[in-house]
């Protein structure tokens, strides 16, 4: 049975079903950030390891960030590891981890991305109701993953990374390189430029001056045409400007999404739904207010 969406006081028809013709651009024109909450079902997360692998734990706290405003649940099975130590995840055990939650979590009616960097992975959840991809290595590890986007007809989330940081790069060189690439793979798999969302990959092979500089100067990705996401959340650049544990980032990260949008983003990806919906209302009051 589907459950009808919760709605915070005073929130009334944001609400975009689940799978829908034309997902991506109905969120986009919300006139508003989009919020995409997090959802590790994982052990080892950054932040949130261990805390919602409990399958129960896991749809509850669905639940809760979709009634504090999430327009999006991101769901993933394998820690993307941003500050290296990657344990691989066998796709057996992913799915393992996704079964018991997935179906659940999509019957709560917001749309859910599946963040995996497995073809079969993602096939078998965009299958069972997930709405969006969202690759951290921009379809550039996996090169079945765009195969299988073009194939589902479904928005993807093309993230920059590295395998490691080097101070001396010109990031957003390297980042407007790495998307060339990717919407080179993207095209030539059949995938509607419409559907594509680019996203600077905060904390991944970057160092914490980088993620500082992608989110200053992300303006310069709109040169792409294309939406821009950031990912700010409990990130360790962070800590290193203010240094504290991560749960203990969460004014950092709403600050880093408030001026990512500034600078342009249209999603933000955060583990604090409600704080950074509030954050929002409260920035587009002020703003409306001059
Ligand atoms: N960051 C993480 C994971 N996936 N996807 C996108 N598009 N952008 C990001 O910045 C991004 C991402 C890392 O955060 P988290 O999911 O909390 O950690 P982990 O990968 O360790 O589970």
């Amino acid at each position: 049975m589907t459950e009808a969406r919760a709605t915070l006081p005073g929130q009334t028809g944001t609400a975009i079903p689940p799978k829908t013709p034309n997902l991506l651009a109905r969120l986009l024109g919300l006139g508003r950030p989009v919020v995409m909450g997090i959802l590790n079902v994982t052990p080892d997360s950054f932040s949130d390891g261990g805390r919602f692998l409990d399958p129960q734990r896991a749809l509850d706290h669905a639940r809760r960030m979709a009634g504090e405003g999430a327009d999006i649940l991101d769901i993933g099975a394998e820690s993307t590891r941003p500050y290296g130590g990657a344990v691989a995840v066998s796709r057996e055990e992913e799915m393992r981890r996704l079964e018991p939650v997935l179906p659940a979590v999509t019957a709560l009616g917001v749309p859910v991305s599946i963040d995996t960097m497995k073809a079969s992975v993602a096939a078998a959840a965009l299958a069972a109701g997930a709405a969006i991809l969202n690759d951290v290595w921009g379809l550039q590890r996996d090169r079945d993953l765009a195969r299988v986007v073009a194939e589902h007809g479904v928005p993807v989330v093309i993230m920059h990374n590295r395998e490691a940081a080097d101070p001396a790069l010109d990031i957003m060189a390297d980042i407007v390189a790495f998307f060339t690439r990717s919407l080179d793979i993207a095209d030539r798999a059949g995938i509607a430029r419409d559907q594509i969302v680019l996203d600077p990959g905060i904390g991944f092979g970057k160092t914490p001056t980088q993620s500082i500089t992608a989110i200053a100067r992300l303006s310069e990705l709109r040169s792409f045409g294309l939406p821009l996401l950031v990912g700010a959340s409990r990130k360790r650049f962070i800590d290193s400007v203010s240094p504290a544990s991560p749960d203990q980032r969460i004014g950092g990260s709403i600050a880093s999404h408030l001026l990512a949008v500034e600078n342009g983003a249209a999603i933000v990806r955060t583990h604090d739904v409600a704080a950074t919906v509030q954050a929002f209302r409260i920035a587009a009051a002020i703003r409306g207010a001059r």
